[in-house]
């Protein structure tokens, strides 16, 4: 399509039509927001932040068409004609006729584990993301990882660490029984692995697994569009096929999917629920109603409909996703070639940092990414999200801190909102902070909540 010279340049595949200015503040102004903080950045004001990588979750821009799109919302309670423009459009990408949407993603998943998941039962995924595992939970069931082991490595750059290791899987179905199974997930990307992307062969030895002992098949489709990028470029013999036939035939191997369109359908919020079967979207649609609303608009405007309409339509743009991959793997360039060690390779949405090996002076009990975000805060004013054992919170045998395997600082970033140059700020603030990485210290409660600690704790420096 272009030349290699162009390639490599990496430059943007749109251009600026409105612009939202962002205050650059100064270090010291900066010290003074943090510690009134209680150094935590969650507690930040948004507009204290220059360059935002919380989470790339209901962050990025929408086009000119979506903007568009919102004028023409049909308001009405019932039969909006922007759910029947939603629904078409998710029958043709994952070819699944029955649609219901949500106001987010998390909601699709209580629709279909309440309509699907008893008490006691058990269900699998490569790994479950933090809200697919609170969902589970609720309904009494046990959700269960099977990935890879390469997964738990962010060392060994393997180009589908989302896989299900399909012998675990099918050993699983055996101990429980495959009646206890009422469903298995796939997560694709699959986050809590770093963004890692599932290939078609694995998707498609998962269907024959669950096949044989007659267990549905549901893909978390959040990030689909970027893995079925990652398919492109990596999996033997798919590189001269559409990524609109890709999707169609990940999705082949599966009897519906959740999904937050806050991630790939290019929207601030809704998620959706789509399903191949009838009797099944009839009885989800009873939950949906309760939960969500009236099944054709399921929590959302109608103008919210039409956006997330819109914007799967882009996300499958070949030269959208080599531009929105391409800048987390420059990022991820950037700092590899400074020598900061990062979870490799880079996923499709985000670049972690394995802060064990930047800051290894600190023990886990004070807090290293925690620390990290902090300092990358106050020399840059960027923003990023600690996935480490601030997150993990507490093992509640114990009472101790339940040190995860890995201590990493996640740099998600938004699509379609930041400039290379923005990158490459966020770059050299990193590749300064290792530079002086002893000097960096850690910290110690001052408050600490008793559950989800990491959105309302408080901390002082050791
Ligand atoms: C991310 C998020 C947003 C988030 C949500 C909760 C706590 C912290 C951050 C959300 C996901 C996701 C996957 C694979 C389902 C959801 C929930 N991710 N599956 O990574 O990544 O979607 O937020 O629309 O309810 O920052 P929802």
């Amino acid at each position: 399509m272009s030349d290699a010279w162009e390639e490599e340049l990496l430059a943007e595949p749109y251009r600026i039509k409105v612009i939202e200015p962002v205050r650059r503040t100064t270090r010291q102004e900066r010290e003074e927001l943090i510690r009134r903080a209680g150094y935590n950045p969650f507690r930040l004001p948004a507009e204290a932040v220059y360059i935002d990588l919380l989470t790339d979750s209901g962050t990025s821009a929408m086009s000119d068409r979506q903007w568009a799109g919102l004028m023409i919302g049909d308001e009405s309670y019932a039969g909006s004609r922007n759910f029947y423009h939603l629904q078409a459009t998710v029958e043709r990408i994952f070819g699944f006729p029955h649609v219901i949407p949500t106001h987010q993603g998390r909601a699709a998943e209580n629709v279909l584990f309440t309509t699907l998941l008893k008490e006691g039962q058990v269900v699998p995924n490569n790994m479950h993301f933090d809200t697919t595992k609170a969902h589970v939970l609720h309904k009494g069931g046990r959700p269960v990882d099977c990935p890879v082991t390469a997964a738990y490595d962010p060392t060994q750059p393997e180009p589908f660490k989302g896989n299900v290791d399909l012998g675990k899987l099918e050993e699983l179905i055996r101990t429980e029984g495959p009646a206890k199974i009422p469903f298995l997930m796939v997560t694709a990307t699959c986050n809590s692995g770093g963004g890692q992307p599932v290939s078609l062969a694995n998707l498609r030895g998962v269907k024959e697994v669950a096949s044989r002992y007659g267990i549905p098949v549901f893909i978390d489709a959040c990030r689909f569009a970027e893995n079925a990028y990652f398919i492109k470029q990596r999996e033997p013999g798919q590189a001269g096929r559409s990524l609109g036939e890709i999707a169609r035939e990940m999705f082949s191997y599966a009897d519906g999917c959740t999904m937050s369109a806050k991630k790939d359908a290019l929207v601030n919020i809704g998620g959706f629920l789509a399903l191949r079967d009838e009797q099944l979207y009839r009885e989800a649609s009873v939950w949906a109603v309760l939960f969500e609303g009236f099944p054709t608009y399921g929590g959302l405007a109608g103008r919210d409909l039409e956006a997330m309409a819109r914007g799967l339509e882009e996300v499958l743009d070949e030269s959208y996703l080599a531009h929105r991959i391409g800048q987390v793997e420059y990022l991820a360039r950037r700092l590899l070639q400074a020598g900061v060690p990062i979870v490799e390779p880079p996923g499709g949405h985000a670049v972690y940092v394995d802060v064990r090996r930047f800051l290894p002076h600190l023990p886990q009990g004070q807090f290293p990414a925690w620390a990290l975000s902090v300092a990358l805060y106050v020399e840059a004013g960027v923003r990023s999200v600690e996935v480490g054992t601030v997150l993990a919170g507490r093992d509640p045998a114990t009472g101790d801190h339940d040190y995860p395997r890995l201590e990493l600082l996640r740099l998600a970033i938004p699509r379609r909102v930041y400039t290379q140059t923005h990158l490459e700020l966020v770059a050299r603030a990193i590749i300064r902070l290792y530079g002086q990485r002893d000097r960096i210290k850690g910290f110690r409660f001052t408050f600490e909540p008793p559950v989800l600690r990491h959105f309302t704790a408080r901390f002082e420096p050791v």
